[in-house]
């Protein structure tokens, strides 16, 4: 009984039954939509794609897909990528324009072509000649959001270095010498969330992974984060587990904290722990960055972790196993 108790208590975050689906925030149709796949017998790939295309369809919590994070231009464009960790492949579409189901795209991009990652109006063209519908993303919130931003003089923004001082002003802009240079505080939202990242394992260990964003509001045209990059916004490895992240992508792509988290798994750190040393390893450089990341290994233990910042205290996520076959909520306390 002692035993037995001690084990208990030794136990990672959450129980460990597979099959598995944990997503990024509480998007919990997005997580019953990946959970029905796997209940009807249909392959992770599925599960996760379904679940990722419900947040495009539904705009999670009005942040995620279409109508969401206009660019410098007004136009939202959005990221997604899926990942086999049986086979490696990866599919992921960036800068994607005028379609709705990005990682409907990035699935097709994995399936249909022998490349990995298509971006920009050829992604869109691809998207189209795959029989994807073509639309307009911009929505009557993604207007307004845009026209309240030209009236603050294009503020904030995610220029540096530039003339006229972006602090205060619209472009065009002009390079201007580095030295002159004050660095900015980053502007990130930490309301917004955007993104939907999201790991499912099966019952025979086969993890898959994706994401789906629109990025961050008032990018500059162009701009790609970290969800569409594979080991950055999502990472999946069947001899190992699978990771996602969410939160500010220009700068946690530089980490690599998807991939990391899986690598530490791999040589046995729980997830709960892979996922701190992956923020850990940003927060060293960036002490103020926003983020989380999502971790599960292939025996069904999971666990979260985020970056402590004023106003964001506790990051939100949702998981269904078969022990509770409905979706729950869960959260994780930042450090
Ligand atoms: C990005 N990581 O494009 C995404 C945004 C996000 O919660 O996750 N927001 O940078």
């Amino acid at each position: 009984m002692t035993t037995f108790l001690i084990y208990i208590f030794m136990l990672p975050f959450g129980h460990a039954t597979l099959p598995l689906v944990i997503n990024t925030w509480p998007f919990r149709d997005a997580t019953s939509a990946a959970w029905s796949v796997l209940q009807a017998g249909g392959s992770v790939l599925d599960a996760v794609e379904q679940g990722c295309s419900r947040c495009e369809v539904d705009q999670c919590d009005g942040s995620v897909g279409f109508g969401g994070s206009p660019d410098e231009n007004g136009e939202t464009t959005l990221d997604a990528m899926i990942m086999n960790g049986d086979t490696m492949e990866v599919g992921a579409v960036a800068d994607l324009r005028r379609i709705k189901n990005a990682i409907g795209v990035a699935r097709a991009v994995m399936q249909h072509t022998e490349h990995t990652f298509l971006v920009g109006e050829s992604a869109s063209v691809f998207a189209e000649n795959m029989g994807f519908t073509a639309e307009d993303l911009t929505t009557n919130k993604s207007l307004s959001i845009f026209t309240q931003w030209l009236k603050d003089n294009c503020q904030p923004n995610y220029r540096k270095s530039v003339l006229p001082d972006p602090s205060k002003n619209c472009g065009p802009y002009k390079p201007r010498a580095m030295s002159k240079q004050r660095q900015r505080e980053r502007q990130i939202d930490i309301h917004a969330h955007d993104t939907i990242g999201m790991i499912a394992i099966g019952q025979d260990g086969h993890v898959a992974a994706g994401t789906s964003t629109n990025g961050a509001n008032h990018k500059i045209p162009g701009r790609v984060g970290d969800s569409p990059v594979a080991g950055a916004g999502a990472y999946a490895d069947s001899t190992a587990g699978g990771a996602a992240a969410t939160g500010d992508g220009d700068v946690m792509m530089r980490f690599l904290p998807s991939f990391l988290a899986v690598e530490l798994m791999r040589t046995g750190a729980a997830p709960s722990s892979a996922c701190k040393t992956a923020i850990s390893r940003i927060k060293r450089y960036y002490p103020e960055f926003f983020g989380a990341v999502i971790c599960a290994n292939t025996t069904g233990h999971y666990g979260a972790a985020c970056n402590k910042l004023p106003g964001f205290s506790k990051f939100s996520f949702m998981v269904s196993d078969s022990q509770s076959n409905i979706p729950l909520l869960k959260s994780v306390d930042c450090f």
